[in-house]
C-alpha cells in the first residue's frame, strides 16, 4: 500500500489527512523515528499538542548513549551537537566524600557519552523533520484511536477548535507516559511493571562554569547529588528531595550549600552562580511488556519510564524507534511483518537492561536507610567493590555508555 500524504475534506465536520504512518509526538522517538522513515521514503505525519516553543524550551535530559549520537549522525541531524555536545570518556562516582573515576575507553573499546541537552536535540531534531518536508502539526491533539485492527487505522485530533482525522497504515504512539497510546491497548495485553521511589530530584541550570570536567554522581548521608553541565559556562546539577518538597522552599543558596556539601571532596570546590531554571522532578521505574496491538506501535516514555540516576530514558527512546523504524521499513518495502512481530521483544531486551541498571545506580547513590544501618553499610559495600574489581567497573562503564547490541 502507498498512501501518500494528501489532505481532503470529506464534509463540513472533519478533515480528513491521509499517510503512511501517523506519528503522535515531537519528542526524541516520533522525530528520530520520522526521519528515519523518511529516508526509505516513507511518508508520515507528527502530531504534538504543545508548542514548538514549548518542546523546543522543555528542560529535561542531557546524557546521549553512543548508539544514539552515532544514529544522530548517520541521520544528518548531528552537526551542531557535534560542535556543542561534551564527549566524556569516564565518570566521577562519589561515597561520603570518596570519589572514585570508573574509565570508559580501556572498559568499553572506546565508547563514551556526549553531553548535549534534550531541548537542543530536540530543536535540531525538528528542523531536520522541517527541512525534509516533514509534516508536523504544532498544537494538535490526538484525541482517539479507531481500527487499530484493521489495515487503516485512524488517529483524531483537534487542532485550533477543528476536528481532523489522520487515515494511515500504522499508527506510532510516541506521546510520553501521560500520552493516549498505552491507554489503547487492551488491557489484557500486557503486564505492568512499577516502582515510585520515595524521593524526587530537584534539578537546577545555572549561568557558571562547572566545576568538575565529568560528571560526578555522589552519595552522601544527607542524600544523593549529580553534578553535570550543558557547556563551559553552564552547570547542571541535581539534589536528591522528599518528594512532598516544592522549588519554592529552597533559596539558591540553600541549593548551593547542599550541592556543596554532599559533592564535596577534599581539594575541590563547588562554583556557585546564578540559577536561572529549578524543576523538581519524580523518580519512578515503570514498564509494561507489551508494546504494541495491530498496527498500534508504543515508543520511548510511552512504553517506559526510568530513574535518571543511569541517563538512559531518552536513550530507550531513540533505541526502541530505531527497531520500530527497521520493522516499518521490512514492511512497507517486502510485505514481511516479521520484525513487526518481534517488535515488542527486540525493544525489551534493552528495556530491562536499562531498568535494571538505572534501578541499581538509584539504590546505591540515593539515601533510603539510616547511615550506618545495615543497608547502608550494603550501598558502601557496593560502592567500596567498584574500586576493587575491574569486572564491577567494566559492567558500570558498558551499562552506563550503553551497550551497542542487545
Ligand atoms: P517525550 O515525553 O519526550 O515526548 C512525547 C511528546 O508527545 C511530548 O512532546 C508531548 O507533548 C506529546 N504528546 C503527548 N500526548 C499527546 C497527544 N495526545 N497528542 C499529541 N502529542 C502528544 N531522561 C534522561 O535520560 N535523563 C534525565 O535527566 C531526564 N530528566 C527528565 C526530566 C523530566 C521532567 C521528564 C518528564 C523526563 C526526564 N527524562 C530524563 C526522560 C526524558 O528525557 C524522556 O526519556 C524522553 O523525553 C523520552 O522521549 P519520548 O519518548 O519522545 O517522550
Ligand atoms: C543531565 O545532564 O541532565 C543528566 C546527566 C546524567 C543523568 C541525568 C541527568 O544520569
Amino acid at each position: 500500500m502507498s498512501l501518500k500524504l494528501t489532505t481532503v475534506i470529506s464534509d463540513l465536520s472533519i478533515m480528513i489527512h491521509q499517510t503512511q504512518v501517523g506519528i503522535i509526538g515531537a519528542g526524541p522517538a516520533g522525530l528520530t523515528l520520522a526521519l528515519m522513515l523518511q529516508r526509505q521514503g516513507i511518508d508520515c505525519i507528527i502530531l504534538e499538542n504543545r508548542s514548538r516553543n514549548y518542546v523546543e524550551s522543555r528542560v529535561r535530559a542531557g546524557l546521549l548513549e553512543q548508539n544514539t549520537v552515532d544514529l544522530w549522525r548517520e541521520l544528518g541531524v548531528s552537526e551542531r551537537m557535534d560542535k556543542e555536545g561534551l564527549e566524556h570518556h569516564g565518570v566521577y562516582l562519589s561515597f561520603n566524600g570518596v570519589r572514585k573515576r570508573v574509565a570508559f575507553k580501556e572498559l568499553t573499546g572506546g565508547r563514551c557519552i556526549t553531553i548535549y541537552g534534550q531541548q537542543e536535540a530536540v530543536k535540531d531534531l525538528i528542523q531536520a523533520n522541517l527541512e525534509r518536508h516533514i509534516p508536523i502539526l504544532f498544537e494538535a491533539e490526538a484525541t482517539h484511536l479507531a481500527g487499530l485492527e484493521t489495515e487503516t487505522p485512524t488517529i483524531f485530533f483537534k487542532q485550533n477548535g477543528e476536528e481532523h482525522r489522520i487515515d494511515c497504515a500504522f499508527v506510532a504512539a510516541c506521546d510520553g507516559y501521560h500520552g493516549i497510546g498505552r491507554k489503547h491497548l487492551p488491557k489484557d495485553s500486557y503486564q505492568e511493571f512499577r516502582i515510585e521511589y520515595p524521593f524526587s530530584w530537584l534539578g537546577i541550570l545555572a549561568n557558571v562554569a562547572p566545576s568538575s570536567d565529568e560528571l560526578i554522581y555522589a552519595y552522601h548521608e544527607r542524600g544523593f547529588a549529580l553534578h553535570s553541565l550543558r557547556s563551559e559556562t553552564v552547570s547542571r546539577l541535581y539534589i536528591q528531595v522528599d518528594n512532598e518538597d516544592k522549588v519554592e522552599n529552597w533559596t539558591d543558596e540553600q541549593i548551593w550549600d547542599e550541592l556543596a556539601i554532599r559533592l564535596g571532596t577534599e581539594g575541590w570546590t563547588l562554583n556557585r552562580g546564578p540559577i536561572f531554571e529549578k524543576s523538581i522532578t519524580p523518580m519512578r521505574s515503570f514498564m509494561i511488556d507489551n508494546m504494541q496491538h495491530g498496527r498500534l506501535f508504543l515508543a520511548g516514555d510511552a512504553a517506559h519510564i526510568v530513574p535518571p540516576t543511569g541517563g538512559k530514558g531518552l536513550n530507550l527512546a531513540v533505541a526502541d524507534v530505531r527497531f520500530l523504524a527497521t520493522a516499518l521499513i521490512q514492511w512497507f518495502e517486502k510485505q514481511e511483518d516479521i520484525l513487526l512481530e518481534s517488535y515488542s521483544q527486540d525493544c525489551l531486551r534493552r528495556i530491562w537492561r536499562a531498568q535494571d541498571f538505572s534501578n541499581f545506580m538509584t539504590y546505591l547513590f540515593h539515601k533510603q536507610a539510616a547511615h550506618g544501618s545495615f543497608e547502608n553499610l550494603l550501598q558502601k559495600s557496593k560502592f567500596d567493590y567498584i574500586g576493587l574489581s575491574k569486572a564491577q567497573e567494566t559492567t558500570i562503564a558498558e551499562n552506563y555508555v550503553g551497550l551497542k547490541t542487545i
